[in-house]
């Protein structure tokens, strides 16, 4: 049976839903256009904004957001999963053809019984939400990226964990005949990224399963994603197959492969550099001035009390 992914439905669409600025959208394209002359290989990018920009339904946070939207070409343009390269134009290159039905998801750990889903019969009790959210990369650049999914809580409470669980991790699909950047050792594959478990219940950790109002594309993830707004990105898993409960503190990629540099927590801080740059601002994908990059990237009232009495220098 065929996977629906189901994209943001037109009914969902209010009367009152914006365009995104299109002056800036056709700015952009120009410039792309242009550079793509110079360059064959921003040519796919150049194609992709040639494309009518999707618009953005009514979203139930992040609303104050849309004027600063990141082009579509952009946000699915220049990524990071290096599954499918380690430039950022190898992603939409690489995961062009990558196919994600039939997928399913694998719930173990800590809960009340394992289980193994398709992935449209896990998303079958929920409705999609659309949400506009800032993210930031630890590479100091930063995008405003609107997302269809759901509350990362609900996926939490549907694999039902045991009272001891106090961590949740997720992992990447492992197939090198797929994904051509784990037939080099890049990383230790599988990609795992875990959170406390507090944190994956906090109303802001969100599921992706669409950008734009249309599926994700492979390079960002399909069929479904980690966003976890007030972190640096790294944070976020993409194209998830398990999801893993635990006691302890669960291993996790970047910080097992360098913890001087990527903490376990990776929260959003403009004080705690990166070993070998500055995390006090960022570059705005699309514009040349740097934004000063703000603590929690921008949502410590709502996240800062999940780290009351934690010093965040040492717990980077
Ligand atoms: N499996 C996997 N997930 C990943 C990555 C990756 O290389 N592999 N890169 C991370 C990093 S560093 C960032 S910044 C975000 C990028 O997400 P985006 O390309 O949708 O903006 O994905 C994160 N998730
Ligand atoms: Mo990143």
């Amino acid at each position: 049976m065929p996977m629906r992914i189901p994209p943001l439905p037109s009914s969902d669409i209010t009367p009152e839903a914006l365009y995104v600025d299109r002056r800036a959208f056709l700015g952009h394209a120009a410039g792309a256009l242009a550079l793509a002359a110079a360059t064959p290989r921003l040519a796919a990018a150049a194609a992709a904004a040639r494309q009518p920009q999707p618009t953005v339904g009514r979203v139930t946070t992040g609303e104050d957001l849309r004027p600063e939207l990141t082009p579509y070409a952009d946000v699915t343009g220049y990524n990071n999963f290096y599954e499918f390269g380690t430039d950022k134009e190898d992603p939409a290159a690489n995961a062009k053809d990558f196919r994600v039905a039939p997928w399913s998801v694998k719930v173990d750990g800590l809960v009340k019984k394992p289980f193994d889903l398709q992935l449209e019969d896990l998303l079958k009790p929920f409705k999609l939400e659309d949400r506009i959210y800032r993210h930031r990369c630890v590479e100091a650049w930063s995008m405003v990226i609107p997302w269809q999914g759901i509350p990362m809580a609900d996926l939490v409470r549907r694999c039902d964990p045991l009272p001891s669980a106090k961590f949740v991790s997720f992992t990447t699909l492992y197939d090198p005949s797929r994904m051509p950047g784990q037939r080099r050792p890049i990383l230790p594959w599988p990609y795992v990224e875990g959170l406390r478990l507090d944190e994956a219940m906090h109303p802001l950790a969100f599921v992706a399963t669409g950008v734009y109002g249309k599926a994700l594309p492979g390079q960002n993830g399909a069929p479904l994603r980690t966003v976890i707004p007030w972190k640096y990105g790294f944070k976020a898993t993409k194209s998830i197959v398990k999801v893993t409960f635990h006691e302890r503190m669960p291993k996790t990629t970047w910080n097992d492969v360098q913890p001087s540099e990527y903490g376990f927590y990776g929260n959003v801080n403009p004080e705690v550099d990166h070993p070998r740059w500055s995390q006090a601002k960022e570059r705005r994908i699309g514009e040349f001035r740097r934004r000063a990059t703000l603590p929690f990237n921008g949502y410590a009232a709502q996240v800062q009390s999940l780290y009351a009495g934690m010093d965040l220098r040492t717990n980077y």
